[in-house]
């Protein structure tokens, strides 16, 4: 058990303590000095300075930081994908898979709205599971699937990322109805979600359990990433690497690649695409930044 900042809102800091109760607490004018700010997430030591107040006095080291959302200490990112409204957007998918592998946190993959269309829905499941990903699929309209993501949530923290409209505020207020997070219709004019979450708050499901909901987003860039160590985060890339001729090999051009051999078999095309896209980007942010 540990003090914990489930929300952060102006000015105060919302301290889950040890003890069990929420003690709105202030950040010491140090750590802005520093330019530490304290994150959604961060475990913290605190001293109380009256009955319902308190100072924060020290942040623990983090084991990551998210910066969409801007939160720290994620064991899990739920990417959550719809079957259908809006179409799955698996280079988005793809991406945010590529940066919970570079942040240390696990990646669960969340079918939502398998009531539209359950092929598709089932389709997106056993590609990513054949790849090795964690999946569920579920429908929150029918209640399907529910009790298997809330196993999954179990003992961590997670994140529920994804596009806007895919139903992350839904599935959390279908976990926990108490939450009552708003949702949103699709817009029906573009087809598209209308961004309903702002803020970003850890809800707590139970004992050393928390997720938080996050706005959707389209855009998230890849910083600090190392251009060349970009395969290890693609499991079915990362397999065959070892049997490339040169083991420097980015599977871009380079005569007597295996990745490239298994292309359309072993290997999703669409996912190799979406590699080969990610390490152009990286490669000129390499150059950019010298
Ligand atoms: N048919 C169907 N609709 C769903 C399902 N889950 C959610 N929806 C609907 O999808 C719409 C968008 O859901 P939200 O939960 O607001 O989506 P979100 O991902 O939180 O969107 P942002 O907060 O904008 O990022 C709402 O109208 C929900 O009622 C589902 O399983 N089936
Ligand atoms: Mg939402
Ligand atoms: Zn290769």
């Amino acid at each position: 058990m540990e003090n914990k900042i489930v929300k952060i809102a102006s000015e105060f800091c919302y301290v889950k303590t040890i003890e069990g109760d929420i003690l709105p607490c202030k950040a010491r004018g140090l750590f802005k000095k520093k330019g530490y700010r304290p994150l959604v997430g961060d475990r913290v030591n605190f001293k109380k300075i009256s009955a319902d107040q308190g100072v924060i006095e020290e942040i623990m080291p983090r084991k990551n930081e998210l910066q969409r959302p801007y939160v720290a200490n994620i064991d899990q990112v739920v990417v959550v994908i719809a079957a259908k409204a809006p179409d799955p957007n698996y280079k988005l998918l793809d991406r945010i898979l590529v940066l919970s592998y570079f942040n240390k946190a696990k990646s669960l993959i969340c079918v939502n709205k398998l009531d539209l269309d359950n092929n598709k829905g089932l389709e997106i499941q056993d590609k990513y599971k054949s790849i090795g990903y964690d999946c569920v699929a579920l429908s929150v309209k029918d209640k399907t699937g529910l009790s298997n993501l809330r196993e999954k949530l179990s003992d961590k923290t997670s994140v529920l990322a994804g596009t806007s409209g895919v139903g992350k505020s839904s599935i959390i207020n279908a976990i926990e109805p108490g939450f009552s997070l708003k949702t949103d219709e699709v817009s029906k004019k573009t087809g598209r979600g209308k961004h309903t979450t702002r803020q970003v708050t850890l809800f707590e499901l139970g004992e050393n359990t928390y997720v938080a909901d996050t706005p959707g987003f389209s855009k998230l860039n890849f910083k600090g990433i190392d251009y060349q160590e970009l395969d290890r985060s693609f499991p079915e890339i990362k397999e065959y690497s070892a049997m490339c001729k040169f083991n420097d090999c980015l599977h871009d051009k380079e005569p007597g690649c295996e990745v490239k051999e298994k292309i359309g078999s072993e290997i999703y095309e669409d996912r190799y695409n979406n590699y080969l896209e990610f390490l152009n980007e990286l490669k000129k942010g390499a150059a950019y930044h010298g």
